[in-house]
C-alpha cells in the first residue's frame, strides 16, 4: 500500500496529513473552513485516495495559510507515498462538467512542479472563502507534489461549480496517473529510468 503520513507545524499553522493512495476514497477532513474541507473530500472521493486531515491554523486573520500550507502538507504526502512511481501511468487528464462549469486538468507526476492556471471566477468569494485560494491550494500542492499541472475552466458562472469541478476534474486525473500500467508494472515510466 502506498501511504504517507505528514505533520507540518509552523506559527501559522499545525497539520496533519494521513493518506493511502490505494483507497478507497475515505475522507475525514477538518481544517476549520468548511468549503475548503468541501473539496479536500471532493479530492479524495474521486481520486480515490483515503485521506484524513486535520489543521488547527491561524483563521482569525484569514483562511489563506490554512488552504496553502494544507497543499503544501498533501502535495509532500504525495510526494512520499507515490515513491520511485514504479509502474504507475505517470499522466492524467479529464474533462468534467458540472451544471454550468466544465474544467479540464491534465498532469504529469513528473517531480518538474508547474502550474498553469486559467480559471476566473465569477464571484471573490463563496461565502467566506475567497476564490482566489483556490489556485493557492493548487499552486502549493503541485509544488510539493512535484506534479506539472495544467486546470482550465472553459465554461461555468457560479463559483462554487467552478472550483468544485476544478477539484473534481484534478482528482479524477490524478487517480488515473496513480494507476498500475497493467502492461509495464515493474519500470518507471521515462526513458531516464527515473523521475
Ligand atoms: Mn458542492
Amino acid at each position: 500500500m502506498r501511504r504517507a503520513t505528514v505533520t507540518r507545524k509552523t506559527a501559522e499553522t499545525d497539520i496533519s496529513v494521513e493518506i493511502n493512495l490505494d483507497g478507497t476514497g475515505m475522507y475525514d477532513n477538518q481544517t476549520g473552513v468548511g468549503f475548503f474541507d468541501h473539496m479536500l473530500d471532493q479530492l479524495a472521493r474521486h481520486a480515490l485516495i483515503d485521506m484524513t486531515i486535520r489543521c488547527a491554523g491561524d483563521l482569525h486573520i484569514d483562511d489563506h495559510h490554512t488552504v496553502e500550507d494544507v497543499g503544501i502538507a498533501l502535495g509532500q504526502a504525495l510526494t512520499q507515498a507515490v515513491g520511485d512511481k514504479r509502474g504507475i501511468v505517470r499522466y492524467g487528464a479529464c474533462l468534467l462538467p458540472m451544471d454550468d462549469a466544465l474544467v479540464r486538468a491534465a498532469l504529469d507526476l513528473s517531480a518538474r512542479p508547474y502550474l498553469v492556471w486559467k480559471v476566473d471566477f465569477p464571484t471573490p468569494q463563496i461565502k467566506t472563502f475567497d476564490t482566489e485560494l483556490v489556485r493557492e491550494f493548487f499552486q502549493a500542492f503541485s509544488t510539493h507534489g512535484g506534479i506539472t499541472l495544467h486546470v482550465e475552466a472553459l465554461d461555468g458562472i457560479n463559483s462554487h461549480h467552478i472550483a468544485e469541478a476544478a477539484f473534481k476534474a484534478v482528482a479524477r486525473a490524478l487517480r488515473d496517473a496513480l494507476e498500475t500500467d497493467p502492461r509495464k508494472a515493474d519500470a518507471i515510466p521515462s526513458t531516464k529510468g527515473m523521475l
